[in-house]
């Protein structure tokens, strides 16, 4: 049974030209990537966000990279769920029925891609990209192992052995300089591309749908507010409610890959 809260959505989007969509881990957690907060989001006696900054970069280097290399090897199987799927099948037809849609991601993991989406702005980066200090070079690399150090690291049990990584364990760029991941950490700007074509596509649009965030995460949390005072209709889904809760027009509480597809599947009606 079709709710009225799922029917308004949908007539909703019956109006709409331009949608945008923002993403957060939520979305991937069916495909089995882990969230950043709440249950299961620990990483030894570390979270998560305590590892994505500058600082824990600056005091080693070898320990960040352990972490992103233990992500990576998790992440390097994983499949798009049906949340990624439907998205990136209502865009098709969403475009091709002259609208506009813009998926605006925090996710790093590349699933929406792999789906098929095309419109996509990583605000926070490629965990399958690297970067280099030196020269400043962006690469794609999937190496798992990052280098050959790191085979067999990288568990996440709180009382694990702790191997020291030096300078010489790194990945390296062709000109020497060490790499890093191509993340967005703490502190750090976003691209000013992509947060600018964010920002526009927050104040363009008629609808937006906000998708397995805890919306607690600036800048891109700001731009659930920015759209809504933009005049779109905004729709949130979540297993439980968020900061941005009290201000969007509906929120739909369940699994992405249950909820994306009930909301988008067979939209826009065919008007012929
Ligand atoms: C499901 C589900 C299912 C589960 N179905 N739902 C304004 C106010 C206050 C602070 C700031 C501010 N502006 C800036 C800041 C500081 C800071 C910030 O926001 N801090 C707050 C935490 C307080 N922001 C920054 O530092 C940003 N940089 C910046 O502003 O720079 C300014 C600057 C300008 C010029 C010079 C220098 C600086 C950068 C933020 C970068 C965030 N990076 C990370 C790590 C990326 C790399 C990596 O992966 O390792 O990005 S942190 C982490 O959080 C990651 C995520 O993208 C991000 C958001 O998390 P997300 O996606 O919301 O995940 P969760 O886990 O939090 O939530 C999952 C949700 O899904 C939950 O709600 C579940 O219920 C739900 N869920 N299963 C549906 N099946
Ligand atoms: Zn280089």
């Amino acid at each position: 049974m079709v709710s009225a809260a799922i029917a308004a959505f949908r007539a909703a989007l019956g109006e709409a030209t331009r949608v945008m969509v923002l993403s957060g881990a939520g979305v991937s957690a069916e495909s089995g990537v882990p969230t950043f907060r709440g249950a299961g989001g620990l990483w030894r006696r570390w979270s998560a966000t305590d590892l994505a900054t500058p600082e824990a970069w600056a005091r080693d280097p070898g320990l960040v990279w352990e972490f992103y290399d233990y992500r990576r090897r998790r992440m390097a199987d994983v499949q798009p769920n049906p949340a990624h799927r439907a998205l990136a099948a209502f865009e098709e037809r969403w475009t091709a029925a002259g609208h506009q849609l813009a998926l605006v991601t925090q996710n790093i993991d590349g699933l929406h891609e792999l789906a098929g989406s095309r419109n996509v702005t990583r605000l926070h980066g490629s965990i399958w990209h690297v970067r280099c200090l030196r020269c400043g070079a962006v690469t794609p690399n999937r190496d798992v192992p990052i280098t050959a150090a790191y085979e067999g690291a990288g568990s996440p049990e709180p009382d694990a052995p702790s191997r020291r990584f030096g300078p010489e364990d790194l990945p390296r760029c062709a000109c020497s300089g060490v790499l890093r991941p191509h993340v967005v950490w703490f502190g750090e700007p976003l691209g000013a591309e992509d947060l600018e074509g964010a920002v526009r596509a927050a104040e363009r649009c008629d609808v937006l749908l906000v998708v397995g965030t805890s919306a607690v995460v600036y800048p891109a949390a700001g731009l659930i507010p920015l759209a809504r005072r933009s005049g779109a209709v905004v729709a949130e889904i979540n297993l439980e409610p968020t900061p941005a809760t009290r201000d969007v027009d509906h929120h739909f509480c369940g699994p992405a890959g249950a909820v994306v597809p009930e909301l988008l599947d067979d939209l826009p009606k065919r008007t012929t």
